[in-house]
């Protein structure tokens, strides 16, 4: 049987693909995996039987059998390490590679995370004006160090990685916020990795049903 991937029944991005089923969309894809989707409803996710597969009551889990995971970085490393074609071959390049994974995950992704909360969460408080520049700041600097780091080359370590389809997913959440348009080659790394085919499949998956239909042709169809 296919895995079983979970996602938002309807995802608050309405089709952008930030949501972080994405990841492991895309790594399945990546690997020629097939796999199920099995969307949830955000009142089902907060209900015990979704929390006995993730106990924060969020999306994605990834079911394989008798095997259940939730972390969207763990369930991508579990595809990549069960799979050809994320991680490469040599033991210290593999190393490299999942060390990028965590850089995604625990230095890039949380300055991001904490600014859109912020937005979502406390734009309407007094202080949210003086805290913006400080969070956004935060973010810039992670974005120098990296945009140095990566150069002109295409990946950061070599060929395409696990570490690079967490980075790439990460960074796509600032897109057009300004903050990451201003590094010419991290945009050019985003646009490579969306350039992928493995993306493509995987972001035209999770586009809403009714995606691109005018409200008119909505209409006429009910
Ligand atoms: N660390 C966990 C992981 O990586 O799997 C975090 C999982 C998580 O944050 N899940 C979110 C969720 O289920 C969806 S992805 N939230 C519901 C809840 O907590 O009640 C985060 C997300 C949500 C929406 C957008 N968006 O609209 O752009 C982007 C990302």
């Amino acid at each position: 049987m296919a895995p079983v991937v979970t996602a938002f029944e309807e995802s608050p991005d309405r089709g952008q693909g930030l949501a972080r089923d994405m990841p492991v969309r895309w790594a399945l894809e990546e690997v020629g995996q097939p796999y199920e989707v099995r969307r949830v409803s955000f009142s089902a996710m907060k209900e015990s039987e979704h929390r006995a597969l993730q106990p924060f009551g969020q999306i994605p889990t990834y079911q394989d059998g008798d095997l259940v995971l939730f972390e969207s970085g763990a369930i991508v490393l579990h595809i990549a390490e069960n799979h050809v074609g994320l991680l490469p071959d040599d033991a210290d390049a593999r190393a490299r590679a999942i060390m990028w994974m965590f850089a995604a995950i625990g230095t890039v992704e949380p300055p991001i995370v904490q600014r859109e909360f912020s937005h979502y969460l406390e734009r309407d408080t007094s202080w949210h004006e003086e805290r913006l520049p400080l969070m956004e700041n935060h973010i810039r600097s992670c974005l120098e160090d990296l945009s140095a780091r990566l150069g002109e080359c295409d990946w950061l370590d070599g060929t395409f990685s696990a570490g690079d389809l967490l980075m790439v997913q990460v960074l796509r959440r600032l897109k057009g916020t300004g903050l990451l348009e201003v590094f010419s080659n991290l945009s050019a790394y985003v646009s490579r990795g969306e350039a992928r085919p493995a993306f493509k499949r995987a972001f035209d998956a999770q586009l809403p049903a009714d995606f691109g239909k005018t409200q008119t042709s909505i209409l006429q169809e009910q």
